[in-house]
């Protein structure tokens, strides 16, 4: 008897860590890719792109969805489970401000669509569907309890954010109304060599990494410091590979319910950034007040930081810092990458 998963954004960060470590497991894969008019957007998974089965389409298109899950179960007649990852999602926050609408038909509408069509599956086929949401710290907002767990109220501060608590709910009333194995993941930042390039963590690594291979600053005036928004907001950053085994692990349980993961420890941008030149021997010292502050090189005077204000957010998240005990303790859930160093040095070492 088989076990299946189906991942939507297989392409992403974390889609193509789950694929590889469900591969590993043995499950058979069925991924969701979207056309792109340039290039195959595969970047992350081409290196086991011929052991998935890739199905064009798309979480705006429910008949996309209904399509690729009935040819599934129409071609797996002996399944003993099926886990569908709904990873799927325009992610990132600021762009969320400019494509609300978009955003909420993806990260909303979207996880609707999906649910619905599992609603309407027949009960024998139904009952081995596990589903897994991906909800988010970003639910949390302007943080109305710290440290964040299951139990904080949500104070969303972005469409990004509106439409995950959307999602998040959803998921509850279709677990609870219709018997539904469906679990949301709330996990905080976590990062990886392959995070989009315009995410935080991954724009200051890729610009300390670009420095480091122009080798000494002193012979060189031309630098273009790197443009960042707001450097105070704090952030509780983990490994995306960790965070990949408790998505797994919460459909491995008994019965469906709802997790936090997260490290519990708090860093402000600006220090993930003093940390990551230093790494590269760089020591900066920040002069200036608000977007006229500056990180220079201690020794040289050159100016590697500037603010810039196209990066600040209509309303920002200052703080989050989880508390993922419940996920410690129910599912055993254990983070190899369990310090901030270790994350950025594998960022680095790509
Ligand atoms: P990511 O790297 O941005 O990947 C997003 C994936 O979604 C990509 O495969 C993308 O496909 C796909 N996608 C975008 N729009 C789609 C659409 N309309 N229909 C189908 N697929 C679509 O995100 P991630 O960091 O792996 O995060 C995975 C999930 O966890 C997301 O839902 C995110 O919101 C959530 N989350 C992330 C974090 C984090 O810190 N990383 C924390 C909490 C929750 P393309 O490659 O074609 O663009
Ligand atoms: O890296 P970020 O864009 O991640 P953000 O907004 O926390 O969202 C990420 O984590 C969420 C989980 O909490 C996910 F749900 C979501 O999908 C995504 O993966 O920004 C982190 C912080 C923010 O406070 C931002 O204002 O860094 C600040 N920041 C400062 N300068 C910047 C920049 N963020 C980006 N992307 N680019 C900057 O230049």
């Amino acid at each position: 008897m088989s076990k299946i998963a189906l991942i939507t954004g297989i392409t992403g960060q974390d889609g193509s860590y789950l694929a590889e470590f469900l591969l590993k497991k043995n499950y058979k894969i069925y991924g969701i890719v979207r056309r792109n008019s340039t290039v195959f957007n595969y970047k992350n998974i081409d290196h086991i792109k011929n052991e998935l089965n890739l199905r064009y389409g798309d979480l705006t298109e429910s008949s996309s969805l209904f399509s690729v899950i009935s040819e599934i179960i129409n071609d797996n007649k002996e399944f003993s489970v099926f886990e569908i990852y709904n990873l799927g999602a325009q992610s990132h926050v600021k762009i969320s401000f400019e494509i609300p609408e978009y955003t909420t038909n993806v990260d909303a509408t979207g996880t609707l669509k999906l649910l619905d069509c599992i609603k309407n599956l027949s009960e024998n086929i139904r009952n081995k569907i596990r589903f897994y949401q991906a909800s988010t710290s970003e639910m949390y907002g302007a943080v109305l309890e710290v440290p964040q767990k299951e139990t904080t109220p949500f104070n969303p501060q972005s469409p990004y954010a509106c439409a995950k608590v959307y999602s998040h709910f959803l998921v509850k009333n279709y677990r609870e109304g219709y018997n539904l194995f469906a679990c949301s993941g709330i996990l905080f930042n976590h990062e990886s060599q392959r995070r989009g390039d315009n995410f935080v963590t991954k724009k200051v690594i890729n610009y300390v990494k670009s420095i480091k291979n122009k080798g000494s600053l002193e012979i060189d005036n031309n630098i273009k410091p790197l443009k960042m928004g707001n450097i105070n907001s704090k952030r509780d950053w983990g490994h995306a590979k960790d965070y990949i085994n408790g998505m797994w692990l919460m459909l491995q349980q008994d019965n469906p319910d709802d997790y936090v993961l997260a490290m519990g420890q708090t860093t402000t941008v600006r220090d993930f950034i003093n940390i990551s030149f230093l790494k590269i021997g760089i020591k900066l010292k920040w002069q200036g007040e608000s977007v006229d502050e500056k990180g220079y090189d201690e020794k040289t005077n050159t100016v590697l930081v500037e603010i810039n204000k196209k990066y600040f957010r209509p309303c920002e998240v200052e703080l989050l810092i989880g508390d993922s005990s419940k996920a410690r303790n129910k599912l055993g859930w254990k983070p190899e990458y369990d310090t901030l160093d270790k994350l950025i040095d594998d960022m680095l070492d790509y």
